[in-house]
């Protein structure tokens, strides 16, 4: 597949939101002892719930390096493509391709700078140089046309989209200094303009409160439809995360979209503070380089971090009192959508969420 010189704006080219209908989605398995704990064993299964919910919906395919492809095969249910594929860890939704169409049909992919969130500033893991090929071979597979940024990073999660105009963005992540700190925000907009294809970019002043990616947008704020919102929140003003939350709030009631219209905004309350226990944290091999998983420590809980597709949406649930109002509000907003949850304590000790583990492919429609 060709590497283009050119910009998906300039081309006709636009990032559907991921409510928009998907061709499919793509996980990658998760393995590397130094970020889940018993060598991924407990892991491995929350990624084949996720996976098995998924392809009950769309087509759903698992990347998996050479030496787990058997175990993940035996694994994962049949319909699930398991396909090889080197990589550094699981998060596809930040090394992943970024996936866009046109109005004749056709689907092309935007492959960012993938630098482990923050390279050597900050980054959570080194090398990286693995994972910064998936997009490509992403791209390979669908058969899609490639759009590459040799001096651009940006992760998927760092990105939502209302398909009509609109992107967010965390502000915290994107001007971090790991990421592109030789780009002002102006140029940043610029960029994110001409490769996502939208006129009107958010810039989301924080993620969630510990969050390890410098914030990623998708753990705080959503688009459930052009216009409308969530956002992470709590009522509990002692909580760090409040003071964040209500800053995000604040800026989105200031706001317009695209199309300049006032946000609803829903807010979707944090569970309890989770922490990770001295079994988890004894479970994960501490290597130089790799940020550690001390007992104790907070991890990034949010109910915000679930992923939509074709007549679904997938929510975290972390076995917490806050879990059933999650699922009640998403069902509100999205009516004629599964509300599916998945226990998600095993990835959330990885330092993410279900968000992060996916990304979507679309499917190009003609118009
Ligand atoms: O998108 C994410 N939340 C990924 C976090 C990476 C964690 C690596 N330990």
């Amino acid at each position: 597949m060709k590497r283009l010189n050119s910009t998906p704006k300039k081309d006709g080219f636009r990032m559907p939101a991921e409510f928009e209908k998907h061709r499919g989605t793509y996980i990658i398995w998760p393995e590397r002892p130094d970020n889940w704990r018993n060598g991924g064993k407990p892991a491995q299964k929350v990624f084949t719930e996720v996976a098995s919910i998924i392809g009950k919906y769309e087509q759903c395919t698992m990347l998996v390096k050479r030496d787990q492809y058997s175990n993940a095969r035996g694994m994962l249910p049949p319909y699930i493509r398991v396909i090889e594929m080197s990589n550094d860890d699981s998060w596809v939704r930040d090394c992943g391709a970024t996936f866009v169409i046109n109005d004749q049909g056709e689907l092309r992919g935007i492959d960012w700078t993938f630098n482990a969130w923050g390279g050597l500033v900050d980054g959570l893991y080194f090398p990286w140089a693995e994972d910064d090929k998936v997009a490509q071979k992403m791209c390979e597979l669908e058969g899609a046309d490639r759009y590459r940024l040799d001096d651009f990073v940006l992760e998927g999660g760092n990105i939502h989209v209302d398909g009509e105009g609109t992107a967010m963005v965390s502000e915290e992540c994107m001007m971090s200094p790991g990421r592109n700190p030789e780009l002002s925000k102006e140029e940043q907009e610029k960029m994110l303009k001409e490769y996502l294809n939208v006129e009107k970019v958010l810039w989301i002043p924080k993620g969630v409160y510990l969050d390890e990616t410098n914030g990623h947008v998708d753990n705080i704020c959503n688009f459930v439809r052009p216009g409308e919102l969530v956002m992470a929140w709590t009522d509990n003003q002692n909580d760090p995360q409040y003071a964040i939350s209500k800053e995000v709030y604040d800026y989105l009631v200031n706001e317009t979209d695209a199309k300049g219209r006032k946000f609803i905004i829903h807010k979707l309350h944090i569970p309890n503070p989770v922490i990770i226990t001295k079994e988890e944290s004894e479970g994960v091999d501490a290597v130089d380089g790799t940020l550690p998983r001390n007992e104790g420590d907070r991890l990034a809980a949010s109910y915000v971090n679930y992923y939509t597709g074709n007549g679904f949406v997938l929510l975290p649930v972390f076995d917490d009192p806050h879990d059933k109002d999650a699922k009640e509000l998403l069902q509100k907003l999205y009516p004629n959508r599964v509300i599916e949850t998945v226990s998600a304590r095993e990835i959330l000790l990885g330092g993410g969420n279900v968000h992060c583990i996916t990304q979507q492919v679309p499917e190009p429609i003609k118009k």
